[in-house]
């Protein structure tokens, strides 16, 4: 039996563990930092640190090894133990030499499973997908803040877990967002493994397949988040995807399968009855046999009554009955719900001509999303497509298609599926690496196609690190082209819409 075997608490003897913590980012680092706090001997390992996280580090006196890639650690040498930053790759040098040297390799998410008892350990609820898991995770953290419960929205949506599990009051739920990397690192079985009170897979489409290497591998991987669910298997009643993931997982003995669909639903399912979002899975001694939650003009006003957006809402509420929220709680959150930024977000109307930002679009599923919200679409695509097909949405699309502005790295796919499903819709390819006038040039093609009533649409289906920061700074830059339009007045009779 390994030492390792027996940290599974806060309270277990960390001391002088040798851990490797491979990465520096946010998950990195708040491993690091938990890991000194426990007392194990800690070297930080990255390829480029920045000056403040290497003040902290001396601070705390970890010792840093700024490493290049192709280069092996010196720490892997008599490490006991490796913590993996979600964004390394099965396949980079430093987890291939770990696996070589037989060093175990966790992810931030089983550290913070093994060490959720610091304060008082939270029940843990989790979310993945491809798409909406951000939205899906504030919704539910949204209603069960609603019944009084004092809960954390987690994970890959931006705040490590450490972070909640090390917070000095503690939470009574933490709702966990988990990427298909986090995942992927997780074990299904022994003393690392999950067991959440319940956990929801809303879609599955190709994305990552670079990452995982196959779609195959990409499924398989969200597929583990429902391992060991003790409560409630939240699936999509129309990705049948999801439901074989559920129908194949370890869940626990009593842990429901719980669909959501947008049609009217069956026993154990949440869906919309004429325009009524309710609920025929929770309900209380079978007196009823459908309860209402709410009405889909209660989700207009939070922008949340796009059909997929709707899915989110049914997935989270479906979450957080299962733990407990009453109908109301659930009314009341969506009510006064709001969504993040650059998810369909309208910047402006200029001369009868929306403005839509919807940069979170990083792959083409999500664009599927916000392209079927509008008619008459100027469409800006493209960036790094990360192995996805693009052709597909190209094809289903082209009707509701005005014109296309193709921007990034990858154009030459966008450009094939036109030539090959919609030859006749006009293409204008803005051929600039220069972060500073993508969008000002994109903005303007665009808008030199759109007549009154069309939308111009960002929704890139593809991510944004070959031109911008993130997509965050891609969404902005493409506001900030809208808005120094709407200044010159290049168009007639505007009105700004923010
Ligand atoms: N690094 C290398 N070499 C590599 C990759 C990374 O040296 O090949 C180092 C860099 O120093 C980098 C550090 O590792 O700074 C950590 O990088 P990371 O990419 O693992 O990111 P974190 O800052 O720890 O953030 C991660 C998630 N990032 C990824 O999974 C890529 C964040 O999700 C998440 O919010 C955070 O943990 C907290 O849990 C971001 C994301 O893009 C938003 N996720 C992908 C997505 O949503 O599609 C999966």
């Amino acid at each position: 039996m390994s030492r390792l075997d027996d940290l599974t608490s806060w309270h277990a003897d960390w001391r002088g563990l040798r851990v490797a913590v491979l990465g520096l980012g946010v998950s990195g680092f708040a491993a690091v930092d938990t890991l000194a706090e426990l007392g194990a001997r800690v070297t930080a390992v990255a390829e480029r640190v920045d000056d403040e996280r290497r003040r902290i580090l001396g601070v705390l006196g970890v010792p840093i090894l700024e490493t290049p890639r192709n280069e092996i650690p010196a720490a892997l040498g008599d490490a006991e133990l490796v913590v993996a930053s979600p964004g390394l790759r099965p396949d980079h040098p430093w987890l291939l030499a770990a696996a070589e040297r037989r060093i175990p390799v966790w992810g931030d998410i089983e550290l913070a499973w093994r060490v959720r008892d610091k304060v008082r350990a939270a029940e843990w609820l989790l979310v993945t997908g491809t798409n909406g898991k951000t939205t899906t995770t504030q919704l539910a953290a949204h209603m069960l803040r609603e019944a009084g419960l004092r809960v954390a929205p987690v994970g890959n949506i931006g705040t490590p877990v450490l972070d909640a599990v090390r917070d000095p009051e503690g939470f009574d739920v933490l709702v966990v967002e988990l990427s298909s990397f986090q995942l992927h690192a997780l074990p299904l079985e022994g003393p690392g493994a999950l067991h959440p009170h319940s956990a929801a897979c809303l879609n599955i489409d190709d994305d990552h397949l670079d990452w995982h290497g196959s779609a195959d591998a990409y499924r398989a991987a969200k597929g583990k988040v429902y391992g060991s669910a003790r409560v409630a298997a939240v699936y999509s009643v129309e990705d049948a995807a999801t439901r074989r993931l559920v129908e194949e997982a370890e869940v626990e003995e009593g842990c429901r399968a719980i669909g959501f669909t947008l049609g009217v639903p069956g026993p154990s399912e949440l869906g919309l009855v004429e325009g009524v979002l309710v609920d025929r899975a929770f309900l209380e001694e079978r007196r009823t046999s459908a309860l209402e939650l709410a009405h889909l003009d209660d989700l207009a006003p939070a922008g949340l009554r796009s059909p997929h957006m709707t899915r989110n809402v049914l997935a989270a509420a479906a979450l957080a009955r299962a733990f407990g929220a009453e109908p109301a709680h659930v009314l009341a959150a969506v009510r006064s719900f709001r969504l993040d930024r650059h998810r369909t977000e309208l910047v402006a109307e200029l001369g009868g001509v929306r403005f839509v930002d919807d940069s979170k679009a990083t792959n083409p599923h999500a664009a599927e999303g916000s392209l079927s919200a509008f008619d008459r679409v100027v469409w800006i695509v493209g960036g790094l497509f990360k192995g996805a097909d693009v052709a597909p949405l190209v094809e289903r699309h082209a009707g509701r298609l005005v014109a296309v502005v193709a921007i990034g790295a990858d154009r030459a796919p966008v450009l094939e599926a036109f030539a090959r499903h919609a030859p006749g819709i006009p293409l204008v390819e803005v051929d600039t690496a220069d972060t500073g006038s993508v969008m000002r040039l994109a903005v303007e093609a665009a808008a030199s196609h759109a007549v009154p009533g069309v939308t111009v649409l960002l929704a890139p289906a593809a991510a944004s690190m070959d031109q911008f920061k993130d997509y965050a700074e891609r969404g902005d830059r493409f506001a900030d082209a809208v808005r120094e339009r709407g200044a010159r007045g290049d168009h007639d009779g505007s009105r700004s819409g923010d």
